[in-house]
């Protein structure tokens, strides 16, 4: 229970996703503050199956997790391998604070069916610049599936250098169409934020542009390195591989791990994918503007997105207020802070909301939906809006339509309302429609022992109060909601789409 007005972290579950375990029977869980949970779908009972916070004597892994306030920081992301289900393996990405005391591999004292026989970390990449935070990539491998314990092995695959504690490492995603002997297959895409780079007024700021460096991009490797040996080359650090067809590998001084570039906090990845026409498939990236504007954009191979010099469909100023964008639309493609090889016309969002009221402050988690339960939403990109709770769809081919290279040219946001019985109310009261999710969270938050009038955080748009609004998906499309503010997930059985 909550005692206090303050910020819940560290008290309730911080919800950073769901994903359902490859066979359907149960759900993984990742709590910022550091645990990785089963849910299980049948049961509903929820069991720690790894905790990464073991600062100051906590039972964790990691004695450097940094986790205490910031958004995404902590245990940030998981993904499953697509082979999950023969090898065992999953993904993590957490975020260290590289000042604090004690060793970067995991302290396995309290976890002793963790082998780290063997583990070692590798050199952080570096990014220009002071540095306050690493984002970590790791592959773990379970040796049975069929218990609620981890006991394997763990490799780390990764480490990023950040700017600040913003715009970290983040979400973890695989083609779910590709199949085993097609070139995507257990190919990993990666979200990497900025660290806060893009709006310092330092030199800093251009990081994001920059090839030579991890952040600010979309990155794509290859975790395992068995696969694809004949058409990827090793990466520095010998643990992962990299693929011969990433956009920037034969450009000198560039990161090969570079899939696409200039953005801001790209912190959710979704393969969305069309059951009726497998080419209309993307990878798509909700990407957290500075003052102005909110992003949903397609992600082509080696397209720039333009962060820190756009943002959405404007031109972003050194003073970081936007303008109209110049009559020669282009960019330099920058190399290093001083080398440059010619010019790039930039991609723009496909979708994009402001900073304003019926707008929001931080796009959340978005997915095509394709389950059953909710045919009014087949063929919708359904999207949250983290600090005010609204929800949204867009109609994924007029999505499509708006990739089309011109920045004026978007698909419409259309409101969700959600239709809810507080299970909290001392008598049953009658099913309320709501226009967004953050009285919902604010009742749960109440509910549960949360003393301020409204939920904590504050932000532009939202005011007092942040939903921390999330949507997941489960194996079948369905749709979950989850709010980090009041530590509570639900499931979507009926939506009443409005206009
Ligand atoms: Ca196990
Ligand atoms: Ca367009």
């Amino acid at each position: 229970m909550l005692d206090g007005k303050g910020q819940t972290d560290g008290m309730l579950a911080r919800i950073n996703s769901l994903r359902e375990e490859p066979g359907g029977r149960r759900f993984f869980v990742n709590d910022l503050n550091g645990p990785l949970y089963i849910v299980d779908k049948a049961t509903r009972r929820i069991t720690t199956y790894l905790d990464f916070n073991g600062r100051e004597g906590r039972r964790g892994l990691f004695h450097k997790l940094a986790y205490e306030s910031g958004f995404a920081n902590g245990l940030n992301s998981f993904q499953f391998d697509p082979d999950y289900r023969t090898n065992g393996k999953f993904y993590t990405v957490h975020i260290e604070d590289p000042s604090l005391p004690g060793p970067a591999a995991p302290d396995n004292a309290n976890h002793p069916s963790l082998n780290v026989t063997g583990y070692s970390t590798t050199p952080p990449v570096p990014t220009p610049g002071p540095i306050e935070r690493e984002g970590v990539l790791i592959e773990w491998t379970d040796s049975n599936l069929s218990n609620t314990t981890f006991e394997g092995t763990a490799r780390e695959l990764l480490r990023v250098s950040l700017n600040t504690r913003i715009h970290t490492l983040a979400d973890l995603e695989f083609n779910p169409s590709a199949r085993r002997g097609d070139s995507e297959w257990r190919v990993l895409y990666i979200g990497s934020g900025d660290g806060g780079s893009g709006e310092a007024k330092s030199s800093i700021r251009m990081n994001p542009q920059r090839l030579d460096t991890l952040v600010g991009k979309v990155l794509r490797i290859i975790p395992d390195l068995a696969e694809h040996r004949s058409t990827s080359t090793l990466s520095d650090s010998g643990r992962y591989r990299i693929p011969n067809d990433n956009p920037f590998v034969s450009v000198e001084g560039a990161r090969k791990e570079v899939w696409a570039y200039g953005f801001r906090n790209p912190h959710r990845l979704h393969f969305a994918v069309d059951p009726a026409n497998p080419g209309n498939n993307r990878l798509i990236a909700d990407s957290v503007g500075l003052h102005t504007w909110e992003t949903v954009n397609i992600v082509h191979k080696g397209a720039n997105y333009g962060y820190s010099q756009r943002e959405g469909n404007e031109t972003l100023q050194p003073d970081n207020r936007t303008t109209n964008l110049p009559d020669d639309d282009k960019i330099p493609v920058q190399i290093t802070d001083t080398i440059t090889r010619g010019t790039v016309t930039p991609t723009y969002p496909v979708i994009q909301y402001g900073h304003v009221k019926g707008g929001g402050d931080a796009i959340g988690s978005g997915f095509l939906y394709r389950g059953k339960l909710l045919p009014a939403l087949r063929g919708k990109y359904i999207f949250t809006d983290i600090t005010t709770g609204h929800v949204w769809y867009a109609d994924y081919r007029e999505m499509l339509a708006a990739d089309d290279g011109k920045p004026e040219t978007l698909a419409a946001m259309h409101q969700i309302k959600l239709s809810w019985v507080n299970p909290y109310a001392s008598v049953t009261p009658a099913t309320r429609i709501y226009d967004t999710i953050f009285p919902i969270a604010e009742a749960a938050y109440h509910a549960r022992g949360g003393k301020g009038e409204h939920l904590p955080g504050v932000a532009l748009v939202s005011g007092d109060g942040r939903a921390d609004a999330h949507v997941a998906i489960d194996a079948a499309g369905e749709l979950y909601f989850f709010t980090k503010t009041d530590g509570t997930l639900r499931v979507v059985t009926a939506l009443d789409a409005g206009s």
